[in-house]
């Protein structure tokens, strides 16, 4: 089984989280015409306050794959209850709770992992649940024997003293762990030493089409077999986006969040505007769900916020009017957070538009610890672009929160020369960066080969495009963090 090693699984868990359960029998379910083998590992944990809590629960099937499912467990104390979930329908009668699929992530392959999670309430105590069943089954944490086990001893390899190479190193060494609480410094994002840093890593697609490339296996993948120290999230606010489900959509993205600070990547909330090109025109969606998303995770040190992902056919007056009417609605509640603000011209600094960076030097965005949105696709933007970027960001905290290897349209050949330039300026000017897309959508710009998030693998180099294979080796490569 290539289950991640529990204790980095654990190591950044939010306070108060309780361990994964491996108690209990393997059980085999006979069904009218075949033994299909079933099994489950569920991990609970849980980020608790006095009076509440949130539960945030992987669920993997470790029998043959089901289509369907239904998770039950029961709470120890009689006063927790159930209260908004997401992911997933939940019912509570008495102590017994129940959470069925939804549409979307019912089918689980085998050895497949999806993850739920709910607010709750408790009065007595929040004990986690200490037993958990998947379609009936007791989730045991093993997978069901195939074959009998065996009858000779156990090779007597010792266990090997150096871990794997793509193993972080121990101590709690991941991105968010070395850098804290990251701010703006000058120019530059700096960490909590006050360094300046580079973050390097992948964009979701949109999070309305491709939910199942975000699972347990793909994040463990970017967080340890990629190395990334981002997970952009982007949601996309119209294309049946966030405006046709706003609480959906606030908890899908809530639960993202929660996965990258597991895993000690940084977490860069993205409100996907796009079409049309004027944020005013989602600027009540942007106060509602920046308020939910910056109470949820205020206690977290490692989320960043993108209010506007590219704003187009707008001045930079209006850009900088909505930022400053959505700025304070996080700061109310994060007030130490990063905001990156979307620049004119689909976050071009004006460039796509006639336009360069000087109506943003001459007329910045009135809050402090905010930077501006750079975007750039690498074989439809080239030199004059480069450079203003880099006139920019002498004066300006710039950002590349998306760009791709391929053109604008996010699709065609990746241009290896083009890229190469631009990623060597954003290491040289430690700009930090994610790449669209970490998906497997049938276009150039997607990292993984089409069909590849139907399958359980991730990591390694044979489910990648040649873009995926490009950013993998450059994201990679060590970071190097000045703590000093
Ligand atoms: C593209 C996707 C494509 C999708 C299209 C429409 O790659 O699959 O059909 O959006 O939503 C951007 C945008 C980003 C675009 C991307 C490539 O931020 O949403 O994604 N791009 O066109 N700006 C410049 C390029």
């Amino acid at each position: 089984m290539t289950d991640i090693p529990r204790p980095f699984r654990r190591q950044l868990a939010v306070a108060g989280a309780i361990g994964a359960l491996a108690m209990g029998a393997t059980a085999i379910l006979p069904t009218e015409d075949a033994v299909a083998a079933a099994g489950c590992e569920v991990t609970y944990t849980t980020s608790s306050w006095t009076g509440g809590f949130t539960a945030s629960i992987s669920i993997k099937n470790l029998g043959d794959a089901i289509n369907g499912w239904t998770l039950g467990f029961s709470f120890p104390d009689a006063g927790q209850r159930v209260g908004q979930g997401w992911s997933a329908t939940y019912s509570q009668t008495g102590p017994a709770v129940t959470a069925r699929n939804m549409s979307y992530n019912g089918a689980l392959a085998s050895g497949a992992s999806t993850s739920i999670g709910f607010n709750g309430t408790w009065t007595g105590s929040n004990p986690a649940p200490t037993s958990f069943t998947l379609n009936g089954t007791v989730c045991n944490g093993s997978t069901p024997p195939t074959t009998p086990p065996p009858t000779t001893p156990p090779p007597t390899t010792p266990p090997p003293t150096t871990p794997p190479p793509t193993t972080p190193p121990p101590g709690g060494q991941t991105p968010v762990a070395v850098n804290g609480q990251l701010r703006v410094c000058g120019a530059n994002l700096c960490n909590q030493y006050g360094k300046p840093i580079q973050l390097r890593g992948m964009s979701t697609h949109g999070i309305q089409w491709f939910p199942h490339c975000y699972n347990d296996a793909s994040l463990d993948a970017l967080a340890k077999d990629w190395l990334a120290d981002l997970f952009r999230i982007s949601m996309y606010v119209q294309e049946d986006g966030y405006e046709t489900d706003p609480a959906g959509f606030t908890n899908r993205v809530n639960n993202l969040v929660e996965e990258a600070t597991e895993r000690g990547m940084y977490a860069l909330i993205d409100f996907h505007t796009l079409t049309p090109g004027d944020p005013m025109y989602n600027l009540e969606r942007a106060k509602t769900f920046f308020a939910a998303v910056s109470a949820r995770h205020a206690n977290k040190n490692n989320v960043i916020y993108e209010i506007t992902n590219e704003p187009n056919g707008v001045s930079w007056s209006t850009i900088k009017n909505y930022a400053e009417q959505v700025i304070p609605v996080i700061r109310a509640n994060d007030p130490d957070a990063v905001v990156v603000v979307g620049t004119r011209a689909w976050s071009s600094l004006g460039v796509s538009e006639g336009g360069n960076s000087t109506e943003i030097i001459n007329n910045p965005v009135n809050a402090s610890n905010v930077m501006y949105a750079f975007h750039f696709y690498a074989a439809s933007h080239r030199d004059n672009y480069r450079a203003e970027l880099e006139r920019a960001a002498t004066r300006l905290p710039m950002f590349v929160t998306e760009f791709g290897t391929v053109d604008y349209t996010g699709d065609g050949g990746v241009d290896l020369a083009s890229s190469t330039a631009w990623l060597d300026l954003l290491d040289r000017l430690k700009i930090s960066y994610a790449n669209w897309t970490y998906s497997d959508k049938a276009e150039g710009s997607a990292a993984f080969r089409p069909g590849t998030c139907y399958g359980n693998t991730y990591a390694g180099t044979a489910v990648l495009t040649e873009s995926g294979a490009f950013m993998r080796n450059r994201i990679r490569t060590p970071d190097n963090f000045p703590t000093s």
